[in-house]
């Protein structure tokens, strides 16, 4: 392995990272560290990754500013001061700018460039990275940091084409807004990117026209300026803080921890009790009071029920609540967080249309056609997400040993070692790809944990003199499997979700997050400390 901490190298390099998002920025950052050449690659024009694209009215992050910020440097998590308990895009936005500054990270990324290719050479046992602008750059090692919710979904109705007003997907929100005010907006989705735009935009828009397939769980943030004394509390207490968030399932969340015991065993007053005050608290520790609320679907109707409950004391009009009110298990498809939602359809001039029942048939020049009945609308969101996790990595034209194509070999679904390295693919990392916790987790600390791991394992490769890994045919099989199985103990494969792939059509039916951030981070752990068991050193 060479290295310099030189700026952009030319045609020759020790480590290509693709995406300058919170993963990318980290990782440049330690491969610096290590001496290495390290080039970005980034397709927009800043940094940012998610908080770059998804500029909707009202987007903010779901996990809490504290909880959701790199932790690896003291100085950095020291002094930042964040202005709102959940954080706004613009202010994660120049979170990000700030750290690529920080860290002197600008020159060694190039935006405006996506990769539309890379093969591993076995010649010369390199990747070679090609980009749109047709630059061909070799590197020792690719790693991948383009993120889980990259590439958007626009769902293929009949006639989308044919609309002749302003059509915008919240993943691809241009820059300099849209305006919206005095207009009749129809908006497709009712996620998590939804769940912020409608009130955000409810009162000044004319119309609001929600079209809705699936009614979903939406918890309140009770949002608000950051509390200034808690704040005070976890700088000065920052590496318990990290620790002890790195010990929850989802890795955040440890201040309201829950019990471990199954709610069947408690008395439902007494859960209802401890829903009600998750509820007042807001966010996503809903969930967990109780060990069984996402693995038992028993259980798990106690908590569905109360928020229906919610939603029909929230919701005047009671036929509009009963379509609000969704019907799979809570938390099978991820919980929303955010304020004002059912209220906001108490508003004369907010309509929902329930396309679950009967689908939009077609897309006319004036807005959708549900039932035979035309919505004319000045403008048209597309709130229909993404497909998650493998879309990023697959919208490129990946090729390893023997030319086999990444696509070809995950055509029945993602397969890998650890959700960070691809048999086959040799010096090849995915971060906080398929067959790791990342989407179900506070991302952050995913992504510190993936950096932290690559860049520790490149250091022991240097130490041994190694150029070359790569997972093993059985390590990855024998990973898939227990990510699967895993996953078949929760009720997370009850429901059509995107973590499963099913909101995209064709796209294989696998669960691709593995549940539980601290047994996935002991294991690979372990596997470090086995001298990288599961992979082929060469
Ligand atoms: P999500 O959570 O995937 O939500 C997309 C929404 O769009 C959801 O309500 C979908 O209904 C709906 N959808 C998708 N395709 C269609 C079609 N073809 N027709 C009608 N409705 C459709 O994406 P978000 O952007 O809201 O959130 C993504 C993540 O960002 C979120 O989980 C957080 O991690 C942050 P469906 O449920 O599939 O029936």
């Amino acid at each position: 392995m060479q290295g310099s901490n030189g700026g952009v190298a030319g045609d020759q390099c020790d480590v290509v990272i693709v995406g300058a998002g919170y993963a990318g920025l980290l990782m440049l950052h330690r491969a610096r560290g290590l001496g290495l050449n390290a080039r970005v690659f980034e397709r927009g024009d800043g940094v940012g990754g998610t908080w770059y694209w998804n500029r909707y009215p009202g987007a903010r992050c779901d996990t809490e500013s504290l909880e959701y910020s790199y932790q690896f440097s003291d100085d950095l998590f020291q002094n930042w001061k964040w202005s709102e308990r959940f954080a706004t895009q613009p202010e994660l936005l120049e979170y990000a700018k700030h750290v690529a500054e920080h860290f002197n990270l600008l020159p060694h990324i190039q935006f405006n460039t996506s990769v539309k290719r890379a093969s591993f050479d076995e010649a010369s046992r390199r990747w070679s990275v090609k980009t749109d602008a047709g630059q061909e750059v070799s590197a020792k090692f690719l790693i991948l940091a383009t993120g889980c919710l990259s590439s958007t979904n626009v769902p293929k109705i009949p006639g989308l084409s044919d609309y002749k007003g302003p059509l915008y997907h919240t993943g691809q929100w241009p820059a300099g807004g849209v305006p919206l005010a005095g207009k009749v907006v129809g908006i497709i989705g009712t996620g998590s990117s939804a769940v912020q735009v409608i009130p955000t935009i409810a009162p000044v828009v004319k119309e609001l026209i929600v079209f809705q397939r699936t009614a979903n769980y939406v918890v309140p943030a009770h949002n608000g300026p950051i509390a200034r004394e808690y704040e005070a509390q976890v700088l000065a207490n920052h590496a318990e803080f990290r620790h002890n968030n790195a010990t929850m399932i989802r890795a955040h969340g440890y201040r309201n921890r829950g019990r471990d015991v199954s709610a069947l065993t408690v008395p439902r007053q007494e859960v209802e009790q401890d829903l009600e005050r998750r509820w007042q608290v807001g966010g996503l520790n809903f969930l967990d009071g109780y060990n069984d609320l996402l693995s038992g679907l028993e259980a798990n109707k106690i908590p569905a029920e109360f928020v229906r409950a919610k939603i029909r004391s929230l919701v005047k009009d009671q036929s509009v609540a009963d379509l609000l009110c969704p019907t799979h298990p809570i938390g099978c498809k991820r919980v929303s967080v955010g304020d004002g939602y059912y209220e906001t359809y108490n508003r004369r001039n907010v309509h929902l249309v329930d396309i679950r029942s009967t689908p939009i048939e077609k897309i006319t020049a004036d807005g959708p056609v549900v039932a035979g009945k035309t919505y004319g609308v000045d403008v048209l969101i597309c709130a229909t997400g993404f497909d998650a996790m493998t879309g990023p990595i697959l919208s490129m034209e990946i090729v390893g040993r023997k030319g086999v194509r990444l696509a070809d070999k995950w055509a029945a679904g993602p397969r890998n070692y650890l959700g960070l390295s691809v048999n086959g693919f040799p010096n090849l990392f995915t971060m906080t790809g398929p067959g790791s916790p990342s989407v179900l987790t506070n991302m952050h600390v995913s992504i510190e944990h993936h950096s932290d791991w690559i860049t520790n394992c490149l250091a022991a490769m240097r130490a041994a003199q190694k150029t070359e890994i790569e997972a093993t045919e059985s390590a990855e099989q024998n990973w898939v499997k227990r990510v699967d199985d895993i996953a078949n103990g929760t009720i997370f494969p009850s429901c059509n979700s995107w973590y499963l792939g099913a909101n995209i059509p064709g796209k294989p039916r696998m669960f691709m997050p593995y549940v539980g951030f601290p047994s996935y981070a002991q294991v690979c752990a372990s596997v470090a400390a086995d001298g990288y068991a599961g992979f082929r050193l060469t």
